[in-house]
């Protein structure tokens, strides 16, 4: 309808994307086959059956659990230029996108293999798409600091511009940011951009954790911070950018209903929020999904619609030229 088309001509940037989260059944059940990988599904229909989630946990598990069919180097191409198909068609001019590297390593697959693989993708997504990208690695935060050292070791090749930034996420509770203070310190030292999820499950502590301790460049999520007056304030005024991901948080039962999600809370309250995906292929929907989803339950206007995508402009890590370039 008229709406989606207004969504759709917008241009506007993914900043909170997970490429392991764009595996489709379709490509899960392609890639088992190819690479003789037994699923714990029949079909496609039993995998879509099992995405029901009370909980960011839940889900985790079935992300980690769907990525081992990706072993080769083309599967991650494959896997990462899908996904730019499908975004490329929704007005997306640009997307930073995440990759868990160490939920590959772990069992086996070599950093390269996996980095590459998505590299190439990217760059043929720019040349065929004309879709900018740049390439987040994530830290699993519920593995060890030492862990994350040894990743951030492993990638050096790559942050010749390759890899710019940062992030972390994975299981929330349990694992504040704090945790990984001195490995944000090092990637800070070799000129990486920072990134972490915060307050998705966790409370408005992790935020100001994230914010203070890491002195993150962009907060992945952040639907808890208002519950903190001050900080909210605080984060409004330093104009930080916020990825917030409105399908996610109501798969993962962050809110019970779209109606009650905060998207509008934290625009009134002066934080640069975005509308992201997270995990499309778990979540049921990719850019135009979520903006559709969030509009309608919020009743969000035209003006509200363009505010959220000059938004992901401006919040991105291109270059103010660029950034002019697509406002
Ligand atoms: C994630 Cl929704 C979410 N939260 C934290 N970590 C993640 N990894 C992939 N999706
Ligand atoms: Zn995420």
């Amino acid at each position: 309808g008229d709406l989606k088309n207004f969504i759709n001509a917008l241009p506007k940037a993914e900043l909170h994307l997970h490429l392991e989260g764009s595996l489709e059944p379709e490509m899960m059940m392609k890639l088992a086959t190819r690479n003789n990988i037994k699923l714990p599904y029949q079909s496609v229909d039993e995998i879509k059956d099992a995405y029901n989630f009370s909980n960011l946990q839940d889900f985790l598990d079935i992300y980690y659990q769907g990525m081992n069919v990706l072993q080769m180097e083309q599967d991650f191409y494959d896997l990462t230029f899908a996904y730019l198909e499908k975004i490329a068609k929704e007005g997306v001019v640009h997307v930073e996108v995440f990759y868990d590297p160490q939920g590959h390593t772990s069992r086996g697959v070599a950093f390269s293999t996996v980095t590459n693989g998505i590299l190439r993708a990217l760059d043929d997504g720019q040349e065929k798409l004309g879709v900018s990208s740049e390439l987040i690695m994530s830290f699993l935060r519920h593995l060890s600091e030492e862990e994350a050292f040894a990743t951030l070791e492993e990638a050096k090749p790559w942050f010749d511009g390759r890899i710019i930034g940062v992030g972390l996420d994975s299981s929330e509770m349990g694992h504040p940011p704090s945790k990984f203070e001195r490995v944000f310190n090092a990637a800070r030292d070799l000129d990486l951009k920072l990134v972490a999820h915060a307050g998705e499950e966790g409370p408005a502590e992790y935020v100001r954790e994230a914010i203070e301790l890491l002195m993150i460049d962009r907060l992945d999520h952040g639907n808890r911070t208002i519950e903190d007056a001050d900080l909210t304030q605080e984060l409004a005024k330093s104009g930080i950018a916020f990825t917030v991901c409105p399908l996610s948080n109501l798969k993962l039962c962050g809110v019970t209903d779209m109606k009650e999600h905060p998207l509008r809370k934290m625009m009134a309250a002066g934080l640069k929020v975005t509308v992201n995906s997270d995990d499309p292929a778990y979540f049921g929907g990719y850019m135009t999904a979520n903006f559709m989803s969030v509009t309608e339950a919020l009743e969000l206007s035209k003006d509200d619609i363009a505010v959220l995508c000059r938004n992901s402009i401006e919040g991105s890590f291109l270059t103010d030229e660029e950034k002019t370039r697509h406002l």
